[in-house]
Parts: C-alpha cells; structure tokens; sequence
C-alpha cells in the first residue's frame, strides 16, 4: 500500500496529514500540528518561514517513526506571500506577512499607472490590498533588483526540499500578475513592478512529479524516501478539490480564517459587473477557475479570543453566543478596519457605535454579532453569486474548520434558505492528497476524488428551519444596508 502524505499550512496551523487508500476508502492520519502566526517587529508583519520549514521536517521525521519508508509528498499553503532567492538561491530577507500595512500607499500609486479596471480585465482578480502585485511594487527596489528569482510561498518549500524552482499556477494566479488570456505573467503588469519574466519560473501545473526530496535530507534527518508532487498549492484551491460534491448545482464555503464563498467554473467570468462586485477568478486545477469572494471569517473571532486572553475556547465562544439575542449588532466583515486591527473587539464595537447600533460588551455578544454578521455576509454573497452566474446552487458545502461550527452552518441554512453540507474539515488536506493521487494513478480524476471523500467521511446536513422568518427579513434588511453604507 502507497502512503501519501499532505504538508497543509494555513494562517494560523499547519499538519502534516497522511492519506491511506483501502477498500475503496480514504482515511487520514494526523502526522504532526504546529502553529502558525506572523510576528510584528519595528512596525512590519513578517512570518517565520524557518520555523514552518523545521516542522515540516519534524513532521517528516515523525512519519517515519509511524513507519512511512515511502512516499509522495504534497504542499499547499495561504496565497500571496513570497520569499526572494539571490543569485546563489539563498533567501533574501524575511517573508512579510500579507497582513502588513505596507501596501496601503502601494494600491494607489499601482492604480495611478495601471488602473484597476485593466488589472482586472487582464487578470480577473478580485482587489485585494495584499495581492502580490501591490506588495512587490511596495517591496524595497534594491533587494528586488538582487533578487534572481522570486518564490510563493509553498514553491519556496518545495525548492527547500527539492532544489527545484516552479511557479504553480493555481497560487500564482493570486499574484494578479497572471494574464487570462496568454495564461503567464503579463508583460505590461512584470514591467509596471521593473520585473523581468525570469524572476519567475516557469508556470506548472498541480500534479507535475517533482522528484525526489535531497538525499542529504533523507540523511542527515532520518526522512521517509518522498516523491515530491505539486498538489495545488494554493490552500483554497486544495480546499475546493476537496469538496465532496456531486452533479453541478453546489456553491462551497471553504470556511477557516478566511470565509471564501464561491462556485466551481470552466472559464473565467471577468465581466464588469463582476469587477464592480469585486469577484475573483482564480485558477484551478485540471482547467477550473474558482469564481469566490474573500470574506473575513474566522479570522474575526480568533483575534476577539486573542483579546480575551485565549480564556474560551472556540467551542465555548459559540456557545456564549447562542445564549445571546440574536441580530442585535451587525459588521460588515469584509471593511478594511478588520483586515489587522491593534484590538479587534475594540475595532468591532467602535464600527457598532458609528453605526448606531447597540455596542456588544460581552465575549457572547460580540462573538454573536460575529456569527450572525457571517451568515448575512454568506446570505448575501451567495445571491450576488447566483445573479452574476446566472445559476442557483442547490448546495451550500461548507469545507474546512469553519464545518464544525454546527450553529454557524445551522444559521447560514436558515438565514439564507440553502441546504448546507458541512464537512469535511480537512478538505484542504484532502484535495492536496486527491492530486497525489490522481497523479500517481490511484484514481482517475477528481470526480472519483470527490465521490472517494463522500463515501469516506461524514457530511453533516443543515436543513433551513422554518420560511423568512420576520428576524432574519428585518436583519437582512438592516445588514444589505449597513454594506450600502
Ligand atoms: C486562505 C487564503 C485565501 C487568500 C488568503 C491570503 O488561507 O489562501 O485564499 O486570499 O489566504
């Protein structure tokens, strides 16, 4: 039997997960857990890419002691973020977290020269302040200039433990650097940045076999012999893979630190009203694209515990917040003040007094105001999706952390009238694992991936209670308005 292991770091974790296939059923071990954060030194967020890099190889080693003499190995991480490589492929510096203010004076100067209009016709991108584009154009000139080639962050990875270089398309494409059209870097987006294209290796594709991990790894760590190959990187893109849909009525939610609602399509739609709507189209794996928003999501309540000193679990948060009325105060998750405020559960009461809304005081107040603002932002976004696609889903699958949340799932079926389907929580590491094994040909193609996972892990269903109840119209009246703000 094959062993496959998944390298799955998010925002604020990441696990080394192994995948074993038997009698037609998928299983997962969990290998190894670590943390993940960014740091704030002299006023700038960076990540502490060695530490991640050391887990994955105490992760390694660990698989080992479980007995893992061989495997693949695949690596998908959050977007956006890159390390430089110098001439002799060192890294340059440190890799700033996307959370950094640097970009706010970057966004307009890019627009001034590059309007985002034409941004968003050449790469179909939603605007997002941390996107590449405005992060390498804030980066400091010099060391860009130094730099031979710059690495995404899960490519730098893989260069760690390979020496190879590759620029995998699905994260790529979240530089908003990539062009629709010709399907690489845009020349006239590489010019505005003073980049030529071979600061980028060339574009790959998720399943592509990298080879083996160094020899001198395996040595000198006691590692697994691993295969190397390239999962779709982007975390989302995995998270999407692994959902266990069938037929083509489904919207997903894949829920963790950040909310990204959206459907699966065969080509882009980059049209100005979804421009004007701030959808993206970002790639996928075996010609897909993920048409989503970014909604901020569970990113809101992980800073409101950070401010409450860790003193509740997260489990213990929604039951706080179930004892509280709801739809009393409503944010609009996805303003600007949230992205990384010094105090979040200050930030959010400040937005509830500007707005003439009652201020939450307790951890269950705010946590319900959270909550409830969630299940709107997804109400809300999942209409807007229906009209720009011209398709309703039947389906809401909700992927990821976010899947055990039973009330929040409970609330987004009843607030916005779709059967939701929680689950699996470990998609990310799923759909990294599914092309491992397409790849490998295990299985044929991510249909049979999908289908693998539905019989594999249990789906939990959230039936929507009751019509328009008169709250959830009143609240969703007040929240449509609160964004028209
Ligand atoms: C989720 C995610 C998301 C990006 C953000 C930077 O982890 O990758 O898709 O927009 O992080």
């Amino acid at each position: 039997m094959r062993d496959y292991v998944a390298v799955d770091i998010g925002a604020s974790s990441g696990r080394l997960v192994r995948g074993e296939l038997q009698d037609g059923r998928l299983s997962l071990q969990e290998i190894h857990r670590f943390d993940n954060g960014f740091s704030e030194r002299d006023g700038h967020c960076y990540w502490d890419i060695d530490h991640l890099y050391r887990e994955i190889l105490r992760g390694l080693q660990q698989a080992k002691q479980l007995g893992i003499e061989n495997c693949t190995l695949g690596i998908d991480t959050w977007a956006v973020d890159y390390a430089l490589l110098d001439g002799k492929g060192e890294r340059i510096g440190e890799v700033y977290a996307y959370r950094d203010s640097r970009t706010l004076e970057a966004v307009p100067q890019v627009h001034e020269i590059h309007p985002f209009a034409r941004i968003y016709e050449k790469t179909g991108i939603q605007h997002l302040p941390f996107n590449t584009v405005y992060q390498l154009f804030a980066h400091d000139r010099e060391e860009l200039a130094t730099a031979e080639q710059i690495l995404l962050i899960p490519d730098y990875l893989y260069y760690l433990l390979s020496g190879r270089r590759i620029s995998e398309m699905t994260n790529a494409s979240t530089t908003a650097l990539l062009n629709l059209q010709t399907r690489d870097y845009d020349p006239g987006l590489l010019e505005l940045l003073g980049l030529p294209r071979s600061k980028f290796p060339a574009l790959t594709e998720p399943g592509t076999r990298l080879g083996k991990i160094k020899p001198e790894l395996v040595r000198d760590y006691g590692l697994p012999e691993c295969e190397l190959i390239v999962a779709a990187t982007h975390d989302t893109a995995s998270a999407v893979l692994g959902v266990p849909a069938s037929g083509d009525s489904w919207a997903y939610l894949s829920s963790g630190t950040w909310s990204l609602i959206g459907v699966e399509r065969q080509t882009p739609l980059a049209t100005a009203e979804a421009m004007e709507r701030n959808y993206t189209n970002e790639w996928g794996a075996y010609g897909k694209y993920r048409f989503l928003k970014n909604i901020m999501g569970m990113w809101l309540i992980q800073e409101v515990r950070k401010d409450y000193d860790k003193q509740h679990s997260y489990a213990e948060l929604v039951e706080l917040a179930e004892a509280v009325s709801p739809f009393r105060s409503l944010i609009d998750c996805n303003d600007d003040r949230f992205l990384n405020p010094a105090n979040m559960t200050e930030e959010i009461r400040r937005f509830c007094a500007a707005t003439g809304q009652p201020v939450p005081d307790t951890p269950g107040e705010v946590a319900r105001c959270i909550f409830d603002s969630l299940a709107l932002s997804y109400d809300v976004y999942l209409k807007e999706l229906e009209r720009l696609t011209g398709q309703k889903p039947e389906t809401l699958h909700i992927v990821g952390g976010g899947a055990n949340n039973g009330l929040l799932c409970q609330w987004t079926a009843d607030v916005s009238g779709i059967q939701v389907e929680a689950g699996p929580t470990e998609s990310t590491a799923l759909g990294n694992l599914l092309v491992q094994m397409i790849s490998s040909g295990a299985i044929r193609d991510i249909g049979e991936g999908r289908e693998l996972i539905r019989r594999s892990f249990p789906i939990q269903t959230y039936v929507p209670r009751g019509s328009n109840a008169d709250p959830i119209t009143e609240a969703r009246k007040r929240f449509v308005n609160l964004l028209a703000r």
